[in-house]
């Protein structure tokens, strides 16, 4: 046979030809074999079958059908919402018994560990999209308890746009591309988001959330999580306790700055996938605390909002969190597909001990999660994939259904059956004493009234926790969120759309809805009529990224750049002293390759200046010799990097030979700007929030 062109065969025989040579020992060296998926060994899977050399292709070559047929399927329908996620393995450790308040087994005993799966995602974009949008993150975690499988399936936001479940598709279309152009991907700067929120008085609150720093997160490390919903927990005595719950990052909350969101998305379109991935890798473990807010019927009457409205909180400093355990996630997925893009969450799935409300919003969830995953997964025995299969025993007479994985044995698929009497399988039976039971059912209330299609008064009220909220913030996060506004809304064409908005937001504060008006040249605006009058409520500083952010340098990033002539004893102090903090100190030079440093040697960086931008660091150091400092001079790439690290609100530490760089990116000193000393990594612990009003025009 002619030889045509030589390949290198998967299983590495390196033939001379250009067919497949069998070695002798194939079948029985117990090598790693190529098969179908019916299990028949493949001999070639470089060439298919074909009616001679250059003859046309067979129908008869099942290799090649079956592996096209399994390809052309891949896919399956991405989430409508929350597509673009990222997730991992770890467990829940309960600290101490919660009996008081849950009968639920996972909170029973001190030091006890539940498996868990939790999965980070952001809502608007498709499956492929950037990572730092400004966007509201999903925080859903399916816990495999003894009793079943709970899944908290939360966001990093504690409130929610809409007040019931029948606006939901509507909020998800304007947010969405745009139906005719389908753009913009993963971002709510356009027309049809701000046409639907400003007609929505009651996204009010979550606006105000979703324009602040919480939406534009450093780390999925660094993200809080909340339950949002009130739910209820029931205890063995059938006592009912209204909980929210709280995840709270060990790493404490972090956000980027907007400048910095928008450039990380050129940077590094995986940026949060990759962090979350490499720090799981390298056993820096994410750890979350979870906390609940316990409070009863007395308390919430009491309160000037409805506990069962989603645009709404319960500020910490009236029901304290009280901590019951942590989260801890210690591994990365085997498989992306098989198991972050096949979970199937869903609000309903719940243990005995735990409840859900009225919250009407919640409801309309229970339903839908699971009308979703028979359409993404395409079957309803989705519950039997790996990720998704309870790690307890489930018996029931469900049956058959597409790719049913089960063999369930005997003819009891029926109930009540009387099998058992003829010495036949019975099967299972339901368990008045530890069955889930509803909590309305344990509490004797009922529900009264006809079937109307209302909202409860207090539900009225969308103005005065985003007050709250705003009164909340430090001065430099309330400009943070008057630059958000202006920033969204300048992406409006529809000329009816932002003073509308901006009609709203005189509800929440005048001078907010003037910096707006403002920012965007335009008259104020008469306000909005307010449904109900506005409440004053006490600020809560728990709600301030700035006012609790942590002063540490764990969990952190610390560039170093460097560049030939630099001196390698300055580098290296500087990267232990960062790894002794806790940070990973990630060296940066021209070439990838390496810089010959002083003293001639090569010193290896891990990445090359051009593909690693300050954006992906909390903090940088520039280790540079005068020669090197010059050449970097004319390398835009390098002047970028100290010009953004600075608009960032960095810590900056150089040698003193690097200064006519800093002085060319512009860089003035201010205490976050140092040497290379101990005062570098005092600063790389912070931002420099008291800089922004000279780098960047704020509303
Ligand atoms: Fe979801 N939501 N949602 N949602 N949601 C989905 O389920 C839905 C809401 C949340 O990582 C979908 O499996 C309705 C609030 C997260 O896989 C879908 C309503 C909160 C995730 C769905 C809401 C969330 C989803 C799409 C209004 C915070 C991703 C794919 C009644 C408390 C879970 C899927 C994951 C996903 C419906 C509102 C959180 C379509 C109808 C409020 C974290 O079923």
């Amino acid at each position: 046979m002619a030889k045509t062109f030589e390949f290198e065969s998967s299983v590495g025989d390196g033939g001379e030809t250009h067919q497949r040579v069998p070695k002798k020992a194939d079948h029985a060296s117990g090598e790693m074999h190529l098969t179908t998926n019916q299990g028949i060994r493949v001999s070639d899977n470089q060439n298919s079958l074909k009616a001679g050399e250059r003859g046309p292709t067979l129908l008869e070559d099942f290799v090649l059908r079956e592996k096209i047929f399994h390809f052309d399927h891949e896919r399956i329908p991405e989430r409508i919402v929350h597509a673009r996620g990222s997730a991992a393995h770890g467990y829940f450790e309960n600290y101490k018994s919660l009996a008081d308040i849950t009968k639920a087994d996972i909170f029973q005993r001190a030091g006890e560990k539940t498996p868990l799966f939790t999965r980070f995602s952001t809502v608007a974009g498709g499956a492929g999209s950037v990572d730092t949008p400004r966007d509201v993150r999903g925080f859903a975690v399916k816990f495999y308890t003894k009793e079943g499988n709970w899944d908290l399936v939360g966001n990093n936001i504690p409130v929610f746009f809409i007040q019931d479940a029948i606006k939901f598709p509507d909020l998800v279309h304007a947010v969405k591309m745009e139906a005719d152009r389908a753009f913009p991907q993963a971002g709510s700067a356009h027309d049809t988001f701000w046409d639907w929120a400003s007609l929505m008085p009651e996204s009010t609150h979550m606006l105000m959330w979703a324009m602040s720093d919480r939406t534009i997160p450093r780390s999925l490390r660094m993200i809080e999580g909340f339950g949002v919903h009130t739910f209820q927990m029931v205890n063995a005595k059938g006592k009912v306790t209204f909980v929210k719950f709280h995840w709270r990052p060990k790493l404490g909350i972090q956000s980027t700055v907007w400048d910095e969101a928008l450039k990380l998305q050129a940077a590094d379109n995986d940026y949060h996938r990759r962090d979350l991935w490499e720090s799981i890798a390298m056993g820096a473990f994410p750890e979350w605390e979870l906390g609940i807010q316990a409070f009863d019927q007395k308390f919430a009457d009491k309160q000037p909002y409805d506990v069962l409205d989603p645009t709404k909180i319960i500020p910490e400093e009236d029901v304290p969190l009280r901590m019951i355990g942590r989260m801890v996630l210690d591994r990365n997925p085997d498989n992306f597909f098989a198991e972050t893009e096949q979970v199937a969450y869903c609000p309903a799935n719940i243990v005995p001990g735990v409840d859900f409300t009225n919250d009407p919003l919640l409801q309309g969830r229970l339903f839908s999660y699971l009308d979703t995953q028979k359409s993404r997964l395409g079957t309803a025995n989705f519950h039997q994939l790996p990720i998704n299969a309870p790690k307890c025993p489930v018996m029931n007479f469900q049956r058959d259904g597409m790719m049913q994985m089960a063999v369930p044995k005997g003819r009891a698929n029926y109930e009540p059956n009387s099998l058992s009497a003829h010495g036949e399988e019975g099967g299972p039976r339901e368990c008045p004493m530890t069955g889930f039971t509803t909590a309305n059912a344990v509490t004797g209330e009922d529900e009264q009234g006809g079937k109307l299609r209302v909202r409860t008064e207090l539900f009225a009220d969308h103005y005065s926790q985003a007050r709250m909220f705003w009164k909340s913030m430090t001065e430099n996060e309330q400009a943070h969120i008057a630059s958000s506004f202006v920033f969204e809304l300048s992406k409006v064409v529809l000329e009816q759309v932002p003073p509308r908005m901006i009609a709203n937001l005189r509800n929440v504060d005048e001078d907010l809805a003037k910096r707006v008006a403002d920012g965007m040249n335009l008259e104020l605006p008469k306000k909005a009529q307010a449904r109900r009058e506005v409440v004053d409520m006490k600020p809560s500083p728990a709600l301030s990224i700035q006012k609790k952010m942590k002063k540490t340098l764990d969990g952190r990033k610390v560039g170093i750049l460097f560049a030939d002539g630099s001196d390698p004893a300055e580098i290296k102090a500087v990267k232990t002293a960062v790894e002794k903090a806790g940070a990973v100190a990630f060296l940066i030079a021209p070439k990838v390759g390496g810089a010959k440093v002083k003293g001639g040697a090569i010193l290896k960086a891990d990445g090359q200046l051009a593909g690693s931008r300050s954006q992906l660091f909390d903090a940088v150091a520039v280790v540079l010799s005068e020669a090197g400092c010059k050449m970097l001079m004319t390398e835009a790439a390098a002047v970028q990097f100290v010009m953004d690290a600075f608009g960032h609100l960095k810590a900056i530490g150089a040698s003193d030979a690097a200064q006519p760089l800093l002085d060319k990116a512009g860089v003035v000193a201010d205490d976050g700007v140092t040497g290379l000393g101990k005062d570098f990594i005092a600063a790389a612990q912070l931002r420099f929030w008291a800089r922004e009003p000279s780098v960047r025009l704020l509303a």
